[in-house]
């Protein structure tokens, strides 16, 4: 049965998200966006309300939200800055690989923690030669004794300078290729990890991206996720879940802009009345409404499916690629139907407009999402 009502316990879900999103971080948007500060003040308060930790299971101490929950949330907290919901989602993105590999003590051992106190942690994938193609990551983990040591470098970690915890790809077995990665938990404070150049980002300024080094970086055998060789398998798996997020996002940043262009829309007078009673900018904006519609669709759908079970990995692409596609068409559309304010940075679609553009690039650019739908569909 298709049922398109939220539950009662959603529905509050939506509303804190909506209420902290609108008091925590909207207010300080755009000085986060404008200052090379952290918003370390929003990221406690965020712990407090819970989001940090919101997708770790409720027998380790954090919220238990399953994917549809998590988008919904998304949905409401990007609205308030993107970057900073970025911040938050890259939790989610690196505790998904201990939540579902992780043995019952490396998930009390590393994930209960943050539901004690604020902290961030980082998933390290990208590499410079390996990006989209993330199975020629080329960070070595060699076993010595009940330890590994891993080097390498990563680039374009988010959270790669304020986390307290990486989960780290590494290859153990550099000739088997996608087939010889692993993955591990490794405490930021270990010797050997040296925080690279922080990147001065076009948009989601309010987050924090940097390169990582790793030498000699030695961590147990305790701190492997899953097997030697499954480090690929846990990437991929990882990303089906998570990108399903990052559609509720590009559904939220698309909302921002709409919400904003329609008010605007409906006051802003020329040639004696509302520009909203123009067709041009009528249809632009009942196309924008139609489109935020079908990527909610498309990303509740595909959280759906992930948490019944199913793979969901050409829902989640589709999801994720249509979604984020969906938010840099609305925020253009934003900035021209504001005109020449739209422009300023004294209204907020501009930075919306910037922000969205990284929706189409991490977690894998959309073109990778074609790919990936693109493979499901022909084989
Ligand atoms: N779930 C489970 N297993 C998967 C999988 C998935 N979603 N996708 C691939 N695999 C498995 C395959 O079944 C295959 O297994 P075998 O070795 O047993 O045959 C193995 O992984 C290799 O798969 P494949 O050959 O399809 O991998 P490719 O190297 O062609 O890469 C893409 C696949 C392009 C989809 C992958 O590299 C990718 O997602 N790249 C983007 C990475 C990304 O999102 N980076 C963003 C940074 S992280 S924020």
């Amino acid at each position: 049965m298709i049922d398109f009502r939220l539950t009662e316990e959603q529905l509050a879900l939506q509303e804190t998200a909506r209420r902290f999103a609108e008091r925590e971080m909207k207010p300080v948007a755009a000085k986060y966006d404008q200052g090379k500060e952290f918003p370390w003040d929003v990221m406690q308060k965020a712990f407090e309300a819970g989001f940090l930790s919101c997708t770790i299971p409720e027998e380790y101490g954090g919220g238990g939200l399953s994917a549809l929950d998590t988008a919904i949330v998304s949905e409401e907290l990007v609205m308030g800055c993107p970057g900073m919901f970025t911040t938050i989602m890259v939790n989610s993105l690196a505790f998904t690989p201990i939540i579902l590999f992780g043995t019952h003590e490396q998930k009390q051992k590393f994930l209960t923690p943050f539901t004690k106190e604020m902290g961030l942690a980082a998933f390290c994938l990208t590499e410079r030669e390996a990006g989209s193609d993330a199975g020629k990551v080329i960070t070595a983990a060699e076993k010595v004794g009940s330890e590994y040591v891993i080097n390498g470098e990563k680039c374009f970690i988010s959270n790669g300078g304020v986390a307290k915890l990486y989960v780290v790809f590494a290859n153990t077995a550099r000739a088997k290729g996608s087939r010889g990665m692993a993955a591990f938990i490794v405490p930021a404070d270990t010797p050997g990890i040296q925080i690279g150049k922080e990147e001065d980002k076009m948009g989601q300024r309010a987050s924090n991206t940097t390169e990582l080094f790793f030498d000699d970086v030695r961590v147990s055998a305790e701190n492997l996720l899953a097997k030697e060789g499954m480090g690929f398998v846990v990437a991929m798996k990882t990303l089906d879940k998570a990108r399903a997020s990052v559609g509720a996002a590009g559904v939220g940043v698309a909302r921002a802009a709409y919400e904003y262009a329609l008010e605007y829309a409906k006051t802003r007078q020329q040639f004696g009345k509302p520009i909203a009673s123009f067709q041009h900018i009528a249809f632009k904006l009942a196309d924008i409404a139609t489109e935020i519609d079908a990527a909610r669709f498309l990303v509740w759908h595909a959280a759906w499916l992930i948490d019944n079970g199913a793979k969901g990995a050409k829902e989640s692409a589709m999801a994720k690629a249509y979604a984020s596609d969906v938010a840099m068409r609305t925020t253009v559309d934003a900035v021209q139907i504001l005109g020449g304010y739209g422009y300023m940075k004294d209204y907020p679609v501009e930075k919306l407009m910037r922000d969205a553009k990284l929706l189409q690039i991490y977690e894998g650019t959309n073109e990778i999402q074609r790919l990936v739908i693109a493979h499901e569909i022909t084989t």
